[in-house]
């Protein structure tokens, strides 16, 4: 059984979308990040950046001692590769899903991620600060836009890439951005929001609703995190 440590946030709502969209069974073990739940010394062993996804499976390829793995894009490849679904296997398509899942992590989600802190959260608002991220944000979207013009989904077949993205995209309100400027992104949008697993993991994600970010406890542990933090545990 896999067990998945699971908050709904975006980053989370890519691992559900995966074991929904593969019917493989598992086991939410929530953690509350706005309770600080990230920090307790449990998670910690398996998530040592004190972030949630992460996942352990107790029945991994090789047998042997439970596998457990952190960092949401890491997870995606991990999964792909133990059920052999969602990532082709040959040479080129394996290159043209794994780029655009790597671009999502070093690109679209910690940018979307720091256009929505300083547009949403901080309490200072930073109009340089906004414009910047709002404006990548706009770039990525205009990359992801062209890169849909001529197939249905970024890797071309359904992949790890698009449960990557999708949860990132879902608030492009919250970031600024009118979708109806970026066409071939909306058509694939609105194909991914009608997949009935991407449905059914966001239904799963309302079980867990906590305080947003913006409650001044939440917010006390969520920003401002130093070394500091990671030293202390929490
Ligand atoms: N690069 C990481 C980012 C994970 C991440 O930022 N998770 C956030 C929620 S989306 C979290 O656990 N935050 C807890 C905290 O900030 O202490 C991944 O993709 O898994």
């Amino acid at each position: 059984m896999i067990e998945l440590y699971y908050w709904p946030t975006p980053n989370g709502h890519k691992i559900t979308i995966f074991l929904e969209e593969a019917a493989t069974p598992y086991k939410i073990v929530p953690v509350n990040i706005g309770k600080g739940e990230q920090f307790q010394a449990g998670f910690l062993k398996i998530s040592p950046n004190n972030r949630m996804p992460a996942l352990v499976d107790d029945d991994p390829a090789e047998k042997g001692a439970p596998v457990s793995v952190f960092e949401s894009g890491a997870i995606l490849l991990y999964l792909a590769e133990k059920t052999g679904k969602f990532l082709a296997r040959d040479l080129r398509g394996r290159y043209e899903g794994l780029q655009w899942l790597f671009w999502q992590m070093g690109g679209l989600g910690p940018m979307s991620g720091q256009n929505n802190h300083f547009a949403n959260y901080a309490q200072e608002k930073l109009p340089y600060a906004i414009k910047r991220y709002r404006d990548e944000t706009n770039r990525l979207y205009a990359v992801m836009d062209k890169r849909l013009a001529d197939r249905e989904y970024l890797a071309g077949p359904y992949s790890i890439a698009d449960m990557a993205c999708y949860p990132w995209t879902v608030p492009y309100e919250r970031y600024g951005q009118n979708i109806d400027d970026f066409p071939h992104m909306k058509r694939w949008w609105n194909t991914m929001h009608e997949r009935p697993a991407v449905k059914k993991a966001y239904e799963i994600g309302t079980q867990y609703r906590g305080v947003p970010a913006t409650d001044p406890e939440a917010a006390k542990i969520l920003f401002g995190q130093t070394a500091a933090t990671v030293r202390r545990g929490g």
